[in-house]
């Protein structure tokens, strides 16, 4: 059933890590229970229009209910790590003050469970359920909030730090910043470029500023990073104002936040771009070395990615406003439900780019996954042929990324569950395992088996 499978596991190193990967509001529902405060998610869900059907995620996958039984289906797939992220609601309810001791404690059962089934724990500490306190008092746009975050992330690794050996501050920062306070399309919803661009350096210095006191706090040696959602920006020819538009999407996508975590310095094209734009990052002295704190790991979130072009449909090079234009053209593949491209070939360039860019950067892959509709058939089980080529495809994009030097560790899948996907409620699914959402019943899909059956080849193999 797994063809193929051979090559493309031969080549992975023997400690490759096999999983999945979750967020915390979009799987355990129980948004008012032991304590939790609304997130900047419960506040966007109760906005008429925000999310697709009026989907909320009062409920999602009720796996604060269930969560032992969602971590025996994690070891029955035979994964060896499982990434998850703590609801900060939950363990500081007002985003600063004290601790919530009740909301700390689903974290502490949860790792001791993985533990006891011989997983992994991968903790996320922000993957964007900001307090709506913090929100109201300015967002990521205000200073303050990297500092609260900071003060929060002491207070999950002091609980856990003695368990838990892998640990990212941010999930996707580009998406908190710009899908958050640029384009409206995520909580807290706004459409403020340049408090946006605010966001990216406050998000960037939160991280800096909790990586530095967690190394400090570490009792031994721990894997400490960052995840970015990140792509391959194609140019749609040679022309001058193609590979400038592709220039700009890798500046805004990639290099914004890979070259002063790794460089300690922003990319000064891109400063320079802003600038044109009226947006400036609030840089004050000390930020750059704390944001350039080594990190041990960068995470990797890959879906897709796509062509630029700086001409128009009449050919223009300019916008009314005089910006230079950036319009994405179809690469002609297949798509996604989420209408994403599907572009293997952009994930190798993508890692070997990346390991050429920034060279000594241990990369796992925290994120990769598909949404297609799915059909269950009378037990619910669902034949995904279409998740299990996207699986298949990437996979082999990552080994051939290792095949040409880049330094990859792992591969967790995204995503465990069908869950709450953002925007787009439950419409979308994403999971490996099939959720009834009338009755919570899980079922595993074809692609969780076929995961499974890799994973289990290549630790056999070593
Ligand atoms: C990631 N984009 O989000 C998140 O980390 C997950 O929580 C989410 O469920 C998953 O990908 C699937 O969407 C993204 O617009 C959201 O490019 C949007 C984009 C990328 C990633």
């Amino acid at each position: 059933s797994v063809s193929g499978a051979a090559d493309l596991i031969a080549g992975l190193p023997a400690d490759f890590r096999w999983g999945v990967a979750t967020s915390a509001y979009q799987i355990e529902g129980a948004i008012a229970e032991d304590g939790r405060t609304p997130s900047i998610w419960d506040t966007y869900c109760d906005t008429p229009g925000a999310i697709d059907n009026g989907d909320v995620g009062d409920v999602a996958c009720d796996h604060y209910h269930r969560m032992p039984e969602d971590v025996a289906l994690i070891k029955s797939l035979g994964m060896d790590t499982y990434r998850f992220s703590v609801a900060w609601p939950r363990v500081q309810p007002h985003g600063k003050g004290p601790v919530n001791p009740a909301g700390l404690a689903f974290y502490d059962k949860l790792v001791d469970e993985l533990l006891a089934q011989g997983i992994d724990p991968w903790v996320t500490l922000y993957h964007w359920d900001l307090p709506q306190e913090l929100e109201d008092a300015g967002g990521w746009p205000n200073r303050d909030t990297a500092y609260r975050f900071a003060d929060y992330s002491m207070m999950v690794f002091d609980a856990l730090k003695d368990r838990v050996n892998t640990w990212t501050t941010l999930n996707e920062p580009w998406c908190s910043a710009m899908l958050g306070y640029a384009y409206g399309a995520h909580a807290p919803g706004r459409r403020e470029f340049p408090r946006a661009i605010e966001a990216v350096h406050h998000l960037l210095l939160g991280h800096g500023l909790a990586t530095t006191r967690m190394r400090e706090a570490s009792p031994r040696k721990l894997d400490i990073g960052i995840t970015l959602n990140v792509a391959t920006a194609y140019p749609a020819s040679d022309a001058a104002p193609d590979v400038d538009a592709a220039r700009r999407a890798d500046g805004m996508g990639r290099r914004i936040y890979l070259d002063p975590l790794v460089h300690g310095h922003y990319p000064a094209d891109v400063v320079a771009d802003l600038a044109a734009e009226g947006a400036e990052l609030p840089i004050q002295k000390g930020d750059l070395e704390l944001i350039a704190a080594p990190i041990d790991v960068l995470g990797v979130n890959y879906y897709f990615s796509q062509k630029f072009s700086g001409f128009d449909e009449d050919g223009k090079t300019t916008t009314d406003d005089g910006l230079p234009v950036s319009r994405t053209i179809p690469l002609n593949k297949p798509r996604t439900a989420m209408d994403w491209e599907i572009v293997p070939e952009g994930f190798t360039d993508l890692l070997v780019s990346i390991a050429k860019d920034y060279p000594g950067l241990p990369m796992v892959i925290t994120e990769n996954g598909s949404a297609f509709e799915d059909t269950p058939d009378e037990n619910g089980f669902v034949a995904d042929e279409g998740r299990t080529a996207y699986f298949t495809s990437h996979l082999a994009a990552v080994a051939e990324a290792i095949n040409q030097g880049a330094d990859i560790r792992g591969y967790l899948a995204w995503s465990l569950l069908d869950n709450f996907e953002w925007a787009y409620g439950y419409v979308k699914r994403f999971g490996i395992v099939r959720v009834d959402y009338d009755t919570q019943v899980r079922t595993p899909k074809q692609s969780a088996l076929y995961l499974k059956e890799i994973a289990e080849r290549h630790r056999s193999n070593r």
